[in-house]
């Protein structure tokens, strides 16, 4: 397993860190937004001069609470955030001045009925297919106005063309700072802990000033770059090369991605939201900013789409260029979506691109820390 560089700041402590960080922010009278999803472009929140706050829980603590509404078998994401919201144990949720949902998987968009009699939940409909391209195209770009619209009523304010234009640009920088981050992972033999990469991606998201977050991520790959120059280059590894995918992980990072890297594996990359997948494709700068961002934003490459083709063609080039050994897919429970997509991604792997794959359905808990750490012994064991 790499080492983690001297400062590392658990996902924890970034989280606790963040509270103070906010609760100072609005007490400056900042506006907050709340978001549950990749699909929203942030783009349009910074635009109104307010901070986009991710809200999706990745704690076990509030699922008991979850349930007292929400069926016990739903994915743990889900419960973990509605339960979050209803015992206001979530200071992200509390200083949100609204919250913006989407209708992705049938759990999430239920919920966000409920969600909505706490707080007022903005719902964006996203189409569940992006055939055809252009209907598709067309009405994500026009929910996005509509988002627009909704900031400018509930903050009084106009956003302006260039106030998303700049907005644009300045998270196209992110991305390459993140992108450029995320893509040490090609480095043979490896220099980079993917157990570092997911905590920080999502760690990132407590960091509300998008300039200290790329300084930070730049800062970063220049060490680790300088690190794999000095120590790295030119030894041997025998280590798999792992690629994670499927669900949000940050639930499971420890119970997964930890083991994975304890027990002799090196993931190089993630491909999820908090990993490369959202990441790739910078939205266009020049020409409609609403077509730009709807272009971008609906090829992500969820399992909530329908058929979802663009997941397997980015999943082939990427497995290629990390040079991938093995494919560890993680399904939170009761996501249907990834789940029944898991068959089609087993098929692609393991026949089309001749690699080893491992899928492991889990929760929060960590009932099945166990059981986990065996298969993905065995699984490992397999490839060495
Ligand atoms: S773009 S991954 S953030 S929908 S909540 S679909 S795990 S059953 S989070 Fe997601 Fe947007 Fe897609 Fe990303 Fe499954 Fe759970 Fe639903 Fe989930």
């Amino acid at each position: 397993m790499q080492k983690l560089p001297d400062n590392f700041e658990t996902y924890d402590e970034a989280r606790q860190r963040g509270f103070l960080a906010l609760k100072e922010l609005k007490d400056q009278g900042r506006r907050v937004v709340g978001v549950f999803c990749s699909y929203v472009p942030t783009e349009l929140i910074y635009a109104a001069n307010a901070i986009p706050v991710g809200l999706c829980a990745s704690s076990e603590e509030p699922i008991p609470a979850g349930e007292t509404r929400l069926p016990r078998n739903l994915c743990p994401l889900i419960k973990a955030s509605y339960g979050f919201a209803l015992t206001e144990k979530c200071p992200y949720f509390y200083f949100s001045d609204f919250v913006i949902g989407e209708t992705t998987c049938d759990g999430k968009k239920k919920m966000f009925e409920l969600m909505n009699e706490l707080k007022e939940t903005f719902v964006m409909s996203l189409p569940n297919s992006r055939e055809p391209r252009e209907a598709a195209v067309a009405a994500w770009r026009s929910e996005i106005i509509r988002l627009k619209e909704k900031l400018e009523d509930f903050y009084n304010i106009t956003i302006t063309e260039d106030q998303i234009r700049e907005a644009i640009k300045l998270k196209n920088k992110e991305r390459v700072a993140f992108q450029t981050y995320l893509e040490l992972g090609k480095l043979v033999p490896p220099a980079l802990s993917g157990y570092e990469m997911g905590t920080k991606m999502d760690a990132s998201a407590f960091t509300f000033d998008i300039n200290d977050r790329i300084q930070s991520f730049d800062t970063r790959t220049a060490e680790v770059q300088h690190y794999w120059e000095t120590e790295r280059k030119g030894k041997f590894s025998d280590r798999p090369r792992i690629m994670v995918t499927g669900c949000p992980n940050g639930g499971v990072r420890d119970k997964l991605l930890k083991t994975i890297e304890e027990l002799g594996g090196d993931i190089v990359l993630i491909d999820t939201c908090g990993g490369i997948r959202t990441q790739m494709q910078k939205v266009e700068e020049s020409g409609d900013v609403y077509t730009a961002l709807a272009e971008k934003y609906i090829d992500i490459t969820c399992s909530v789409m329908s058929p979802n083709k663009p997941r397997f063609d980015m999943m082939g080039t990427l497995m290629d260029e990390f040079q991938v050994d093995g494919v560890i897919e993680v399904i939170l429970q009761a996501c249907h979506t990834f789940n029944v997509e898991s068959y089609n991604v087993k098929r692609f792997v393991t026949e089309q691109k001749g690699v080893p794959y491992l899928s492991l359905e889990t929760d929060y808990s960590q009932a099945d820390k166990g059981q986990i750490a065996t298969r993905i012994g065995a699984f490992l064991e397999m490839l060495s």
